[in-house]
């Protein structure tokens, strides 16, 4: 299977709601003509409840792009988690010449999808490499967002590109954490340095330094805890990792990656907002967009923050990372054809 379908049948459940609501919008535009002098057509359910569940019915079905087309298509956006302002610029640009057209289903979705990729496009980056011996990526994100299987599937992933790689277990909170990234450690072959449960992380992450750069690894990848029940102590143990690593190289860490569960949808914007706080953000991993009918909110994120995204998690396994290519995710997340 190639790439692609993999993705859109991952990205399955944002493409099918994007999909059957697109064809059911279209399919509306016969059901209520405009100035009709007929009698009012028999009672139907609301175009809203049939976006959510069946088919959106006929695919010949075309329909005039009018303002009440926009609006309609402009909602299903809002439902898929793309946020308000980012659901309108990209209906805005969709209308842009086009208006008073007569397009078909399959048309609304590629000029969606078309919009969605222009919007993502600049952000599309993969995760820079530097010749900084070891290049240090600390790995931020709230508990549960998939930091620790990020890292696992990264580490495997630079390391079958020749990289030669170290991990620091510096979620030191529980210690399942740590045994939970040794298992990781296995998988991908690269060596995970722990330290005790509830010992300071950052004295790991110094310890970790040492040892990346004693054995000239190219990378090392360093987990922490994400708890946010308090913030201030997030915000203290991060600054204090970040204090610690620049004892041995002033330009570490040289990637912050913040990593982000699809599935929490408009919540991610927020931890966005919250995490630049905290750390100095410089790239962002969406995981779980397997399953999800949230995967709208990756293109908000890139509207709002304009962050670059590295790479996105498309399942629980080691080869479930995958570059972030924004032509690929429009169409497979508009359920169009490539
Ligand atoms: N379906 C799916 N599950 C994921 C993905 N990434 C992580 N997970 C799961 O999410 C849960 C939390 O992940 P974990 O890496 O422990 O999160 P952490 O607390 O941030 O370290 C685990 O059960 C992972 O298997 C993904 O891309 N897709
Ligand atoms: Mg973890």
């Amino acid at each position: 299977m190639s790439f692609f379908n993999k993705l859109k049948s991952r990205l399955f459940k944002s493409a099918s709601k994007l999909e059957e609501g697109v064809d059911a919008i279209v399919g509306d535009a016969n059901a209520v003509p405009p100035d009709a002098v007929t009698p009012a057509p028999a009672p139907k359910p609301g175009l809203l409840d049939r976006l959510v569940g069946r088919s959106g019915g006929d695919p010949a079905a075309r329909r005039a792009l009018d303002d009440t087309m926009l609006e309609q298509l402009e909602d299903l956006l809002i439902a898929a988690d793309m946020g308000v302002q980012t659901a309108a610029r990209v209906t805005a640009n969709m209308a842009e010449g086009r208006f008073g057209k007569r397009l078909s289903g399959a048309e609304v979705r590629a000029l969606m999808a078309q919009e969605i990729a222009r919007i993502m496009e600049p952000v599309a980056r993969p995760m820079p490499l530097y010749p900084n011996r070891p290049q240090v990526v600390l790995v931020v994100g709230v508990n549960g967002s998939g930091k620790t299987t990020t890292i696992g599937k990264l580490a495997s992933q630079f390391r079958a590109a020749g990289k030669t790689v170290v991990i620091a277990a510096g979620d030191t909170f529980r210690a399942a954490a740590v045994e939970q990234l040794q298992v990781w450690g296995e998988r991908a072959g690269v060596p995970v340095l722990t330290a005790p449960e509830g010992s300071d992380p950052a004295s790991l992450a110094f310890d970790a330094m040492t040892k990346a750069a004693e054995s000239g690894a190219d990378l090392l990848l360093i987990d922490t805890a994400g708890r946010l029940q308090n913030r201030a102590d997030l915000m203290e143990e991060l600054s204090k990792i970040v204090r610690v690593i620049r004892k041995k190289d002033p330009s570490a860490p040289h990637n912050t990656l913040l990593v982000l569960d699809a599935t929490t949808g408009q919540n991610a914007l927020q931890q966005v907002e919250i995490f630049r706080k905290l750390a100095d953000v410089t790239g962002l991993v969406m995981t779980k967009l397997d399953g999800t009918a949230r995967g709208g909110v990756l293109v908000a994120l890139a509207d709002r923050f304009g962050l670059p995204i590295h790479a996105i998690g498309v399942g629980e396994q080691i080869d479930d990372l995958a570059p972030f290519d924004p032509e690929e995710f429009a169409l497979a997340l508009t359920g169009s054809e490539s």
